[in-house]
């Protein structure tokens, strides 16, 4: 777990927590806010609201404080407060104030970077006995957290209030963060480094990484057989997959990727297998669990059921026309056939950058939003550098080999996409590849997709049973 600034952290914390209170106060009416309780012994939602949010105030208020004068030891006092004021009694009232301190706090974690240290001093005092007020020592980050963390409980209650009463709440209101943490979906990832096809379901992982924990299980390698008969000319037989035995236990196809459901102290549940189907599936996983909250969050345009189809469409069709001819111009031996294949690749280029441009951005989808279609592809798009070194200059895939602008697009789709961070720490160690897919190169690996190939079909034609090896 990383440990980071104190306050930044504490103001974040405390961001989130007013931005789920204006999405539950969106949701309501005025009647709903003001409605009485017996969930929550007869208090209304509105009183709730106005609690927490006096916390939050006072807490932000002390921060302004430090930030107007860093030596002024604020003091904060939590009992002494107003008991019914409009934000008990008005819900556009109580929705202003939020949005008030929301713009506030955000001005905090814009720029210019608060140069408050997490260590200002201030002062809090509270009711200890019905005619005393005790004072504690204090930070300021110390009471932005604890703000977060009394109005998180708050959530809690309204949360069951709404509920009991049948109405629906956003997602999560209330959870606290530990909560969030021990809940995050869990898979054992049978994966292997070099697989463009798992490295589809690592990106939507990496992606998804703050609601998504696994186990990486490196289950596949190369090994060479024995052969009686000599045909390879090294005693050996061609390269063919090692596949780990907890692989093929769940998955007798024995194909990564496979997620497996980890149910905890070893248990496995259900199991989740093809690359493409793995990346919806995390992205479907998460948006159960977490709700529609986060815009842009997702790798599937939920909302808009035309932008769906439209990513359904590219997915197959970038898997058809820009993957499996990658496995063409290696696995092929005549030079016709590996001049189609990179035939058939240029003009994939030129048809996705057209898609591309429809939406102006650099991305699949507009407002920079990543996407199945994006992550369908990327893994060959970015391995496309190992044609140059083992097919020559003839079939270089680069901005150097293709400088027109019916490609330029791609590449620069692809440079984005390489750099963004959540895709940069998946990538494989380029040299490392180029010995793993040498196999394929000089004909002597045997796997499905190669298989395929060789008997004349797509690679993504495979046939579990005919290209069996
Ligand atoms: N259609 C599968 C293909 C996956 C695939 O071909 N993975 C390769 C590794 S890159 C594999 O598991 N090969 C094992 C074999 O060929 O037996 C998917 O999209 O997930």
């Amino acid at each position: 777990m990383q440990t980071s600034n104190s306050l930044r952290q504490a103001l974040k914390l405390q961001r989130a927590v007013l931005e789920d209170k204006i999405s539950l106060l969106s949701s309501l009416s005025q009647s709903q806010y003001v409605a009485q309780n017996s969930s929550i012994g007869g208090a209304s939602v509105g009183q709730h609201i106005r609690h927490s949010l006096f916390h939050t105030t006072v807490a932000l208020d002390l921060l302004g404080n430090v930030n107007t004068n860093p030596t002024s030891n604020p003091t904060g006092d939590y009992d002494t407060r107003p008991r019914s004021d409009l934000i008990e009694t008005s819900l556009p009232s109580a929705l202003n104030h939020c949005r008030s301190l929301l713009s506030t706090l955000s001005s905090y974690l814009t720029s210019p970077p608060l140069s408050i240290p997490s260590t200002s001093p201030c002062t809090v005092s509270f009711l200890t006995s019905p005619s005393t007020s005790t004072s504690f020592p204090s930070t300021v980050s110390r009471e932005i957290q604890f703000a977060a963390h009394h109005t998180t409980h708050h959530l809690a209650s309204i949360n069951t209030a709404l509920n009991s009463s049948g109405l629906k709440t956003p997602k999560n209101l209330g959870k606290a963060l530990s909560t969030k943490t021990h809940d995050r979906v869990k898979f054992i990832y049978h994966s292997a480094w070099f697989c463009p096809f798992a490295h589809r379901a690592t990106i939507a992982l990496s992606h998804h990484s703050e609601s998504v924990d696994y186990t990486w299980v490196e289950s596949l390698g190369w090994e060479q057989r024995d052969n009686d008969d000599d045909k390879t000319g090294t005693g050996k037989e061609w390269w063919y997959h090692w596949k780990n035995p907890d692989l093929l236990r769940v998955n007798e196809a024995g194909m990564v990727p496979t997620l497996v459901e980890d149910l905890g102290g070893g248990v496995e549940g259900r199991v989740v297998t093809e690359s493409l189907i793995c990346t919806d599936f995390i992205d479907n996983v998460v948006r159960e669990r977490e709700g529609e909250d986060i815009e842009g969050r997702y790798l599937l345009p939920h909302g808009d059921p035309y932008e769906m189809a439209r990513c359904r469409v590219w997915s197959d069709k970038v898997a058809k026309e820009l993957c499996s001819p990658y496995y063409s111009l290696l696995v092929k031996k005549e030079r016709e056939e590996r001049v189609e294949a990179y035939e058939n690749i240029k003009a994939g280029i030129a048809r996705f950058s057209r898609e591309l441009e429809r939406t102006g951005g650099k991305l699949f989808l507009e407002d920079d939003q990543l996407s199945v279609v994006d992550i369908a592809l990327f893994p060959w798009a970015w391995r496309y550098y190992v044609f140059k070194h083992y097919r020559g200059e003839e079939f270089d895939v680069s901005r150097d080999s293709m400088p027109t602008d019916e490609h330029r697009p791609f590449f620069d789709w692809l440079e984005h996409v390489t750099e963004l961070p959540k895709v940069k720490k998946t990538l494989p160690d380029k040299d490392r590849y180029l010995v793993h897919i040498g196999k394929y190169a000089d004909g002597s690996a045997r796997s499905k997709v190669a298989e395929a190939v060789r008997r004349g079909v797509a690679a993504h034609e495979y046939d579990d049973e005919i290209d069996k090896h």
